[in-house]
């Protein structure tokens, strides 16, 4: 049994570890969970309240928003405006960075203010993905540099997930670790210390309705993953909830890899590198894992536009590798062309 701690308690006293600390990174954290509280109680009663369905507005990737999505997005935005350490916010829910105006604030927020949307109908597990990120320019007006970091530049990264229960995982280079909310006390508890990744999992998680489109080399790691081989416990359990924060956290805890990779008509995956990809990158590399677009790390990878999308591949270090040796590989193109690198 950890100590009881609560979030608060544990980001002030992890604040002397950090290289800027002066508290605004501590202050942001503590803003972005008073947010996650209220989103999760809105998540909770989301089936029973008329929140629940599609607001009719479309976002900017060409996917329908539903309410929920909307009220998360308002109330990070709202928490980190009132927060004053946040100067912009790069939201998948938002076309262009929302600038705060905070004078003198450091910290640039890369956000998803609710994963798995599709999820919301039925009643599954959902999640919000947040990067944290230090303005490279000082002051003044923020510039596209601040905000297009590489994944390495990022300074810490969370999720929260709305499960059976609520929980939130963060980073901020030391290590991982996950509170639970304690609903009758109001307040995120450590109940996740310090997580680690299994180096070797037995979860393969992806969208195999996908199957023919992918390039060869992913096919054979799929196969690769149900071919029986009682040395390596193979074959391994394919779990796919379609929410990536739910299928990443149990792969995190359990011992896994997730994967969305490119296909032929979508040369770069569907998940997002700003807000989906680096964070989740940051957070399970801390944990000894390992994420990959299938040929770079995913943090060496280089943003030209806010909304970018990459494959990835991520989860314990073993499958990650096993993969990209079989991306790597000379596979028998299924189909024409070469994109991103990767052999259709
Ligand atoms: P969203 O941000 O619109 O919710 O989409 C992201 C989600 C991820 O959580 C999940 O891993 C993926 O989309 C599932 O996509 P698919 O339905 O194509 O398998
Ligand atoms: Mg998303």
């Amino acid at each position: 049994m950890p100590e009881f701690k609560t979030l608060g308690q544990f980001i002030i006293e992890k604040q002397a570890d950090f290289p800027f600390a002066k508290g605004e990174l501590s202050r942001l954290l503590r803003d972005i969970g008073i947010a996650a509280k209220i989103v999760s109680r809105e998540v909770n009663k989301a089936g029973l309240m008329d929140i629940l369905g599609h607001s009719g507005a479309v976002n900017i990737q060409g996917e329908s928003q539903q309410k929920l999505d909307v009220f998360a997005n308002a109330q990070f935005i709202s928490a980190l405006r009132s927060g004053e350490e946040c100067c912009a916010i790069a939201s998948e829910e938002e076309e262009d960075v929302v600038g705060l105006g905070g004078s003198g604030a450091q910290y640039i927020v890369a956000i998803d203010p609710l994963d798995g949307s599709s999820n919301i109908d039925v009643n599954a597990p959902l999640g919000t993905i947040f990067s944290i990120y230090r303005r490279l320019s000082g002051d003044g007006s923020i510039t596209m540099e601040d905000i297009l970091q590489p994944g390495e530049a990022q300074v810490a990264a969370g999720y929260i997930i709305y499960g059976s229960s609520t929980m939130l995982v963060y980073t901020t280079g030391k290590g991982v670790n996950g509170f639970t909310l304690d609903p009758s006390i109001g307040e995120f508890c450590l109940s996740h210390p310090d997580i680690r990744t299994p180096a070797e999992g037995r979860i393969y998680s992806i969208n195999e309705g996908n199957y023919i489109h992918f390039a060869g080399g992913v096919k054979r790691y799929i196969k690769f993953c149900q071919e029986k081989d009682e040395r390596t416990y193979r074959p391994f359990d394919s779990r796919y909830i379609g929410s990536m924060v739910a299928d990443l956290h149990r792969n995190l805890l359990k011992g896994g890899i997730f994967m969305y990779p490119a296909t032929a008509s979508s040369p770069k995956g569907k998940l997002r590198l700003l807000y989906e990809c680096n964070p989740m990158a940051f957070i399970v590399e801390q944990a000894g894992g390992m994420a990959s677009d299938g040929l770079t790390r995913i943090m060496e990878l280089q943003l030209s536009e806010l909304h970018q999308r990459s494959p990835i591949f991520i989860g314990s270090a073993q499958m990650v590798r096993q993969v990209e040796k079989l991306l790597a590989g000379n596979e028998v193109p299924t189909f024409e062309g070469v994109e991103n690198g990767l052999k259709f």
